[in-house]
């Protein structure tokens, strides 16, 4: 339940760039049902699917959830430099095991990263919280445009990298590999940014007590839910643990309580040259670089808070 959750007198409004996606899809309905957020728009960027994939996904996804009317915006379709990868853990269509209602039409705007500058400006400097779960390519984007847009949003909460192992190759995770180049602009920039990474999310692992509450729940969501991990469980794995790992919501839930979620400053670098470690996150918390860090990075997830959080607004799973 949400008895451990303090609201705040106003929601932080949010702009979500995204790649739906099975674990997008969570990220999406916590920041719709939680108080403590007010989504402002989405972007999509090609990542786990084909951009026209994750951009009907994130229309069909709003709707699904009962709230159609958040603007989404059609991003970036390829990487900065590099032939798109998608994920296959998500399946041909993004979202598989269930299919939604397709109700996608046309977007609030088929300029993703005109529409990202256009939300952040319209709010004051320091007010606009971004949360980026899919590949980089739009914030680096917006970057590059606009460099003084770094300085205007509150915090970038970054899903993405790998402190240990990888999900793409031994070494890096699925954002960065898929553009390293946008990774490294966006760590590179001046903002304030929690980085949330594989060593972080996969604490996040679908105990096996929460999907059987999710299986024996009849509500259309909490049915949703549990066809996706189901799917998702084939194709994604999480060290150490029975169940796949939900990465993307750990970025919300960052915002929703920053209190599940302890860090650590440190200075991570993107390798973008080498072919067997391309998209690797390199993490120094102790100074080997001499370089002042640039983000807080994610060491400790409160799964207990975590799985309360998400669980407290999916109907009939007292
Ligand atoms: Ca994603």
């Amino acid at each position: 339940m949400m008895s451990s959750l303090k609201s705040s007198a106003r929601p932080k409004p949010v702009l979500l760039d995204c790649d739906p996606g099975i674990d997008d899809a969570f990220a999406i309905f916590l920041a719709l049902k939680s108080p403590e957020i007010d989504l402002v728009g989405v972007t999509t960027v090609a990542g786990n699917q084909t951009l026209p994939t994750v951009s009907n996904n994130a229309q069909d996804l709003l709707a699904f959830f009962g709230s159609p009317q958040v603007p989404v915006a059609f991003g970036e379709a390829r990487p900065l430099r590099r032939d798109p990868v998608v994920a296959t853990s998500h399946g041909l269509t993004g979202l598989g095991g269930r299919t939604l209602p397709r109700v996608a039409g046309e977007p609030a705007s088929r300029d993703g990263v005109g529409f990202l500058l256009d939300t952040v400006f319209a709010h004051r400097p320091g007010e606009l919280t971004i949360v980026a779960i899919g590949p980089l390519t739009n914030l680096a984007r917006a970057l590059e445009r606009r460099p003084e847009v770094a300085q205007h949003v509150h915090e970038v909460v970054i899903m993405g990298g790998a402190n240990n192992a990888g999900n793409m190759s031994p070494v890096a995770e699925f954002n960065f590999f898929a553009d390293p180049d946008a990774a490294a602009c966006v760590l590179n920039a001046d903002w304030k940014i929690r980085l949330l990474d594989l060593t972080l999310t996969w604490q996040s692992a679908v105990p096996s007590s929460i999907a059987q509450r999710l299986a024996r729940t009849a509500d259309p969501i909490a049915q949703t839910f549990s066809a996706w991990l189901d799917f998702y469980s084939q194709g994604e794995t999480t060290p150490g643990a029975d169940g796949p790992s939900l990465h993307d919501p750990c970025a919300m839930a960052a915002v929703i309580d920053p209190s599940l979620i302890s860090t650590v400053p440190a200075f991570v670098a993107v390798e973008t040259q080498s072919p067997w470690t391309l998209g690797e996150s390199v993490v120094d918390t102790a100074g080997y670089f001499g370089r002042e860090p640039n983000v807080q990075l994610g060491t400790t997830l409160d799964r207990e808070g975590f799985w309360r959080l998400l669980m407290g607004y999916i109907p009939g799973t007292e």
